[in-house]
Formats: structure tokens, sequence, C-alpha cells
């Protein structure tokens, strides 16, 4: 296809790259996108009502036990083969995702826009805390979690679980992604932004490119007088600021385009 081939020529003579994924970066691996992200439990849930500050505080085990069931998914999946061909760029890489599998794949100083779930915090005094290799929580029943079983029970499958408590003030322990209404972490943001205001080309993958700030990234290098290559299989509205609008997979697309 003609414009595969221009895109694998932009890409190959770019001096300052940047590449921007979304959740359908990862939907190849078997991880949800963020829109599809909420199944079995969940399902009744609107993702952007639960991924707040107030749920979490309105049901910390729900909102716990939805990361929780999140992280060990990611867990049990590979990078795919999108993954791979990213990890061979020298490059800018920002992700909005919260999965790990650019790093698995072996891409290095990666920005995480929107946190990670792998890196739990205190939500009051902000002391990072240890990951659990076993979902810890109280065993649950129909109406929602008991608290008469001790912490520590182990629970399988998805559903809610009493969040940890911090170590160091007693707190409930959250997930360290950042939440709707919650402000992105200002380093991360600031190297994002200029990254993007300095890239001869960026590569846009995998984001319905609809969440703010992080939808700004493609549109400052294109303002700027860069050019944006998009894959997604969908339009999205980043489509008028692109130069070259890829419909396909990150998984097909990519390793056609990056040598
Ligand atoms: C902020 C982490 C201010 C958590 C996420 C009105 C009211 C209230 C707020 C707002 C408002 N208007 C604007 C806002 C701001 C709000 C916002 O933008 N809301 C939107 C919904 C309108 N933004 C915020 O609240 C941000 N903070 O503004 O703070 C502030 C400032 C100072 C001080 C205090 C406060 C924070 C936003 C971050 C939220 N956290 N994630 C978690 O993961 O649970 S957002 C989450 O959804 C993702 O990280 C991602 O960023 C976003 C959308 O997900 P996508 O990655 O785009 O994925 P999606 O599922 O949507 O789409 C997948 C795409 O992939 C599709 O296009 C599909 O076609 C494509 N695809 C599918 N398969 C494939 C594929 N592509 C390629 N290959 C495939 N195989
Ligand atoms: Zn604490």
């Amino acid at each position: 296809m003609e414009s595969l081939r221009h895109a694998a020529d932009l890409i190959a003579g770019a001096e300052r790259l940047v590449v921007f994924t979304g959740a359908g970066m990862s939907a190849e691996s078997g991880v949800p996108t963020f829109r599809d992200a909420l199944t079995g439990l969940w399902a009744r849930y609107d993702a952007q009502a639960l991924a707040t500050p107030e749920a979490f505080e309105r049901d910390p085990a729900l909102v716990w036990g939805w990361y929780e069931w999140r992280r060990e998914l990611v867990e049990r999946v590979d990078p795919n083969p999108g993954h791979d061909a990213v990890a061979r760029l020298d490059c800018t890489l920002i992700t909005q995702n919260v999965d790990q599998l650019h790093e698995r794949a072996g891409s290095k100083n990666v920005l995480h826009l929107h946190g990670s779930l792998f890196e739990p915090r205190c939500s009051a005094c902000g002391k990072p805390a240890d990951l659990l290799a076993e979902p810890v929580g109280t065993a649950v029943s129909g109406d929602g979690p008991r608290t008469d079983e001790p912490v520590g029970t182990a629970v399988s499958g998805d559903g809610p679980r009493t969040p940890p408590s911090c170590e160091n003030c007693g707190s409930p322990v959250r997930p360290g992604v950042v939440w709707f209404g919650e402000a992105l972490p200002a380093d991360t943001l600031e190297k994002a932004v200029e990254a993007a205001a300095n890239a001869d080309v960026l590569i846009t993958v995998g984001t319905a490119g609809v969440v703010y700030p992080a939808a700004e990234i493609p549109q400052v290098t294109a303002k700027l007088g860069g050019t944006v290559i998009q894959v997604n299989p969908q339009p999205t509205p980043l489509d008028a600021v692109c130069a070259l609008n890829l419909r396909g997979t990150a998984a097909e697309v990519l390793p056609q385009i990056i040598s």
C-alpha cells in the first residue's frame, strides 16, 4: 500500500521521532481497551465513573479490585508485534497506557502520562506501597466485600478487594494511575509536550484522542510543523491533524512501517 511505504520512509528519515500510544496498542495482547475494560462484575460501571477519586472514596474495594484485576491480566499477557516494533525505534515514547507492555518489549524511559498499574501508593501520605504477589482482600459475597474475613484472605477471579493499608499512616493504598479530574504528573507532561513540540515525525497509535490534556500531544506536533502518522482501524478526532491515516491495527501495521 502506497501510504505504508510513505510512512516507512518518513519514520526511517525522522531525526526527532515521537511515538504516542493509547489502549489500542495493547488490544492485540489481549488487554481490553479503556472503553472495553469493564466486563464481569464491573460490566455495569462506566470506566470514566470508576476511574475517579470519588469512586475510590465511595468504594475503595470495588475500584481497587478493578485495578488489581487489570494488573493481573496485564501480567498474564505478552507484548504484541506492535510493541516489539516500537521497541526497535530510537524515539521518545509517550503512552497513556498504565500497563508495562512497552517496557517488557524493551522500550526504555517510557513517559507514562496516566501513571501505572505497578506503582501503588498511599491515598493519603503518598508513600509508595509494595505490589502484592497475591491479590489480598476479603472474601466477597454477592452484596459486596465482607470485612469479617481477615485481610490477606487471597481471593481469586474478579471482584471487589479491600485495598491494603499504608504502613506509614494506615490509610488505604490506591492505584498509581491518574484518575479523571486529577492532574497529570507535571514533569512527565512537560517532557512529553517538549518532545512533541520538537518532533519532526510523531506516530499516534491506538488512541481515541478524546481525553485531555493527553490528546493535545499529536496536535502540538502538527501545529509546529511536524508530520503526524496515525495507526488506528477507526477514524478519530485526530484524523484532521494527521498527514497519514493508516487504517489498521498496531500489531499488523507497525511491523510494516518500522524496519
Ligand atoms: C485533568 C488512567 C485537570 C486510569 C486515564 C468535563 C468534565 C470533567 C473533566 C473534563 C471535562 N472535559 C475535559 C475534562 C478533562 C478530562 C477529560 O479529558 N475527559 C474527557 C473524557 C472529555 N481529563 C482529565 O480529567 C485529566 N485530568 O484534566 O485534570 C486538573 C488540572 C490541574 C489540577 C487538577 C485537575 C485526567 C485524564 C486521565 C484519566 N485517566 N487513564 C485508568 O487507566 O484506569 S484515561 C484513559 O482513557 C486512558 O489512559 C486514555 O487516556 C483514555 C482513552 O483511552 P484510549 O487510550 O484512547 O483508548 P480508548 O479505549 O478510548 O480507545 C482505544 C482506541 O484504540 C480506539 O480509537 C480504537 O479504535 C483503537 N484500537 C482498538 N484496537 C486497536 C486500536 N488501535 C490500534 N490497534 C488495535 N488493535
Ligand atoms: Zn500513608
